[in-house]
């Protein structure tokens, strides 16, 4: 197997390190669950990303998410352009505004007002915020290895031992805070049901990855959506869908649309930016309403709506929009999922493969993943060593065994043979 070169890539790490915290602007970047120094991007075209090396990969990653249709889109890039002339940011309403807003509650029927943020965190603080503004109520439920970003009332793990009520996952968040954080088991309505019985009237709202995709891919049990709507509406706490991530992944109108569950609120971004800056939460009207300056709840930014991120929005969801987008996606995903698979069992290597649309993973476990403790479990040595191994033969997955992989539009069939090609000496390599 060649070794890459990695030089540039390394000179650059030791002098971000001295200027950036862990020489990056967001942890999962650095590479640490892999053993390996991050590699620096200076390009990417399609499916592929160029380093400071000019190693060239086959990249899986797509920006965690937001870059569906691959890399340098002419169309989103010529969007882009147009905006950026006409200015980056007023500060004062713009038409795009509109246009995106529409765009999105035309594909997604559950949201009728929407807000445009420039994260995934701020969506789903803010639509916390919201929800316990609309209630009245303080706490919340969300579901162990569920990410939500990093606002404070979401890095909070389950308390110890019986104790409901969550604990701080991160220096910095007050215990006080953590406590309104109750957290359940993805998959589990029993844990819900547990939760809800023993604060009753007090939850504002249980905030749920509709497919789970920050502990590898783990799709929801036939009935698991359907049990946390039931419960939603039988105890007036708010549902709301974080679909940062499955929002125009799974399906134009997200996840929501393909297992035909209605939240009341749900939380976009990534995809819905085109790779720049952006997030949204949206929902009913009598509780979007509630949002200053209409309503009382206050959330606000500077770069909200900002015009270049909402060009780049509207140009990728235009292309979404076209007929036969997803089926496309959704038979080259297949194919990599099924090559993957089938490269494991021929190196005699047990993996766990998950798939719904273009998200999809390989869990290195011989068991059934289905929650955050059987995720856990997974052999996350071995998941380093294929990955290094995969890097090294020109194939980019997301560097930890708790993420998931994207297929995008620009993956070609000579990309997924390559893919899989290289999946079968790494596999061999570690069986
Ligand atoms: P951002 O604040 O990172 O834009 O979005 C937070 C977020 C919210 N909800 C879901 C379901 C998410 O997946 C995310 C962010 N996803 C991670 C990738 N697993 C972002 C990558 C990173 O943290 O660098």
């Amino acid at each position: 197997m060649n070794i890459m070169n990695q030089e540039r890539s390394s000179k650059l790490f030791s002098l971000a390190r001295k200027s950036i915290p862990g020489g990056v602007n967001s942890p999962v970047r650095a590479f640490k669950s892999v053993g390996a120094d991050p590699l620096f991007i200076k390009s990417a075209s399609g499916c592929r990303i160029i380093d400071e090396d000019d190693n060239v990969f086959i990249d899986y990653v797509g920006s965690w998410g937001p870059m569906i249709l691959g890399h340098c889109h002419p169309q989103v890039i010529e969007a882009v352009k147009q905006a950026v002339e006409s200015g980056a940011s007023f500060g004062a309403p713009t038409e795009r505004e509109i246009t995106l807003a529409n765009m999105v509650i035309e594909a997604v029927p559950s949201i009728e007002m929407v807000r445009m943020v420039s994260s995934g965190t701020e969506a789903t603080m803010s639509a916390i915020r919201l929800a316990r503004g609309y209630t009245g109520r303080d706490n919340i439920i969300k579901f162990s290895g569920c990410y939500h970003g990093h606002a404070d009332s979401l890095l909070v793990k389950a308390g110890s031992g019986a104790a409901t009520f969550g604990v701080p996952d991160s220096p910095g968040v007050p215990a006080d805070f953590a406590k309104h954080t109750l957290t359940a088991e993805f998959n589990s309505l029993e844990s819900v049901r547990r939760l809800v019985a023993d604060n009753p009237d007090s939850i504002a709202c249980i905030i749920v990855e509709p497919i789970a995709g920050n502990m590898g891919t783990i799709p929801p049990r036939e009935g698991f959506l359907e049990g946390l709507r039931e419960i939603c509406t039988n105890e007036g706490i708010i549902l709301i869908f974080d679909e940062v991530m499955t929002g125009f992944r799974v399906a134009y109108g997200g996840a929501q649309e393909l297992y035909g569950v209605t939240p009341d609120m749900t939380t976009l971004g990534k995809i819905i930016g085109g790779g720049l800056p952006v997030g949204a939460f949206g929902g009913k009207r009598e509780i979007m309403e509630m949002l200053s300056p209409s309503g009382s709840v206050y959330q606000a930014g500077t770069l909200s709506g900002n015009p270049l991120a909402m060009s780049a929005g509207i140009a990728t969801l235009s292309l979404l929009k076209k007929p036969g987008f997803y089926q496309h996606l959704e038979e080259s995903s297949r194919q990599v999922a099924e090559g993957i698979s089938a490269a494991a069992k021929l190196a005699g290597y047990p993996i766990h493969a998950t798939r719904v649309g273009s998200m999809l993973c390989a869990f290195f476990s011989p068991e059934a993943v289905y929650d955050w403790p059987s995720a856990v479990r997974c052999d996350t040595v071995a998941f380093a060593k294929y990955f290094r191994a995969m890097l090294q033969e020109g194939v980019y997955l997301a560097p930890s065994q708790f993420e998931t992989a994207f297929v995008s539009a620009a993956h070609s069939a000579d990309d997924i043979e390559a893919t899989i090609r290289a999946a079968e000496k790494c596999f061999k390599l570690i069986a």
